[in-house]
């Protein structure tokens, strides 16, 4: 059987210095996130059958899962899911401005890229305690600004995450304090739009 595991960051510790700094993403990695993918396997080999699915499968159907992982599913595998996207969503030498159908979407949607970007680091700024705040294709089709609580994913209830970026304390306590908005306001430099549009395409 095989289990959960923890892949390699698609880039090196210090690529997104000096918005995120090395420590930060090392810890984050190779501690946090690691952590949610041990989790998951030790609530998945109550119920070993599980491991036939992939993770994404699981939060996508949390009533399938055998009630007394539930919760550790829904928190562990979301860590785990959240923070592989989450990875992706950045790139060395990332940030600028969106382009193509994607950036025609968020103009339509929100008046402007500024408006836009304004709209998310509110929504991030304002997330009590430790969450999320997500761009997503939403299963009617619009692109919605939403923000979830703890590992919570919008993929568990059918919507389809293009963008994230992740307001827990540990993501940034580091380097920024409690400065969460700047922090939010930083990770721009950073954004893989690439990756984005293309989760938007696929959408
Ligand atoms: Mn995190």
């Amino acid at each position: 059987m095989e289990k959960y595991n923890l892949p390699n960051l698609p880039y090196g510790y210090k690529d997104l210095e000096p918005y995120i700094s090395e420590e930060i993403m090392a810890l984050h990695h190779d501690k946090h996130h690691a952590t949610y993918v041990n989790n998951l396997n030790t609530a998945a080999e109550k119920h070993p059958e599980l491991f036939e699915k992939k993770p994404e499968e699981l939060l996508m159907n949390l009533n399938d899962v055998p009630e007394d992982i539930r919760m550790a599913i829904k928190n562990n595998g979301g860590g785990h899911v959240n923070h592989l996207l989450f990875w992706s969503t950045m790139a060395k030498g990332g940030g600028g401005n969106p382009k193509g159908k994607l950036a025609e979407e968020i103009e339509k949607t929100f008046g402007s890229f500024a408006e836009f970007q304004q709209k998310f680091n509110d929504e991030g700024v304002k997330r009590f305690g430790s969450g999320w705040v997500w761009l997503i294709k939403t299963k009617d089709g619009n692109l919605q600004i939403i923000s979830t609580a703890n590992q919570d994913s919008p993929i568990s209830d059918g919507h389809t995450p293009i963008l994230l970026n992740d307001v827990w304390e540990h993501a940034y306590y580091l380097q920024y304090k409690n400065m969460r908005a700047d922090y939010l306001k930083a990770w721009w430099n950073v954004v893989n739009w690439l990756e984005a549009e293309k989760r938007f395409i696929e959408a």
